[in-house]
């Protein structure tokens, strides 16, 4: 059926064989599917996810917020793997009613405190350790804005722009170039402020800057989508500029490689229990992982 063909019925009905690349995965109900506890490791902090943009924001500021000392952001970093359906098991949908990567459960407090949405994950973990988070309030009122614009923008880039370009099972033009404008643009928006900010925020690494880079930074570097050539991303220099000195820092190389799963064997890290899990040879971290 072409996008032009279809007229949409008085009621919808959920077409299980519609297919797509997230076919097995996407329902129209929430709710857990299996009962199942989450497991629990021996760090104040546990995290549930995967290494997709969305789940490296809070793999990066955990490693920044060990590399500044605080000790209290060790973690334990489980591996969710959503292709399989892992969200949808009772434990991880009671530390997240949405069932999507990352949730946080902090174990240091109380009876427990559990953070879903990763902008509220780098909220927490910002006001929790003081750090990464501006004190002054027109600093915090400039690095909240960026991080509720990347919160409020990145599902057009994803669920958008990625969704039509790369998974859909039809290329529609339409949808297409209605997404591909949008993430120009916003692209743009970048740029114009990077070319007068060092970071997103200003002159300070915020959390703004992680939960903009792994999605932002993904793209200009090519690598999202495979899209840099579609997007002519090269051209947003300043962005370029920004997205390099942040793949510098040691933090966020250490954060992007907790729970991933694809790309090089020696950039994966399945599970992170330890600091230590960073040096152990690629085959023990494969098994350490599996
Ligand atoms: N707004 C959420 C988005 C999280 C999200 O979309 N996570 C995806 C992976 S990147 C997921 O878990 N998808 C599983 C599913 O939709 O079932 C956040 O920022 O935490």
């Amino acid at each position: 059926m072409s996008a032009s063909e279809y007229n949409p019925p008085k009621v919808w009905t959920w077409n299980k064989d519609a297919g797509g690349r997230f076919a097995n995965i996407n329902r129209p109900i929430a709710g857990p599917t299996q009962e199942k506890a989450l497991p629990v490791g021996k760090h104040p902090l546990q995290l549930y996810s995967l290494g997709t943009p969305n789940g490296v924001k809070v793999t990066v500021m955990l490693e920044e917020l060990l590399a500044l000392g605080y000790s209290g952001a060790e973690y334990d970093a489980w591996l969710i793997n959503i292709g399989n359906g892992d969200q949808f098991t009772s434990g991880f949908v009671d530390i997240n009613p949405n069932s999507k990567i990352p949730a946080l459960f902090d174990r240091s407090v109380d009876s427990g405190v559990r953070v879903f949405e990763s902008g509220a994950i780098l909220m927490y973990l910002a006001e929790k350790f003081g750090a990464f988070l501006p004190k002054s309030y027109p600093k915090r009122a400039e690095a909240l804005s960026w991080l509720f614009w990347q919160m409020g923008s990145a599902p057009f880039l994803g669920g958008g722009f990625g969704h039509f370009y790369a998974y859909a099972p039809v290329k529609i033009q339409y949808a297409i170039d209605r997404y591909a404008m949008e993430t120009k643009r916003q692209m743009d928006v970048l740029d114009r402020h990077l070319a007068e900010h060092e970071y997103m925020a200003g002159d300070e690494y915020t959390i703004a800057d992680m939960a903009i880079w792994p999605w932002y930074g993904a793209l200009a570097q090519g690598v999202l989508y495979e899209a840099g050539e579609f997007l002519e991303v090269e051209g947003y220099s300043h962005v370029q500029r920004w997205t390099k000195q942040i793949a510098e820092r040691p933090a966020v190389k250490r954060g992007r490689m907790v729970n991933r799963t694809f790309g090089k064997p020696e950039s994966q890290l399945w599970e992170r229990h330890d600091a230590s899990d960073f040096d152990m040879k690629t085959q023990d971290k494969l098994q350490a992982g599996s």
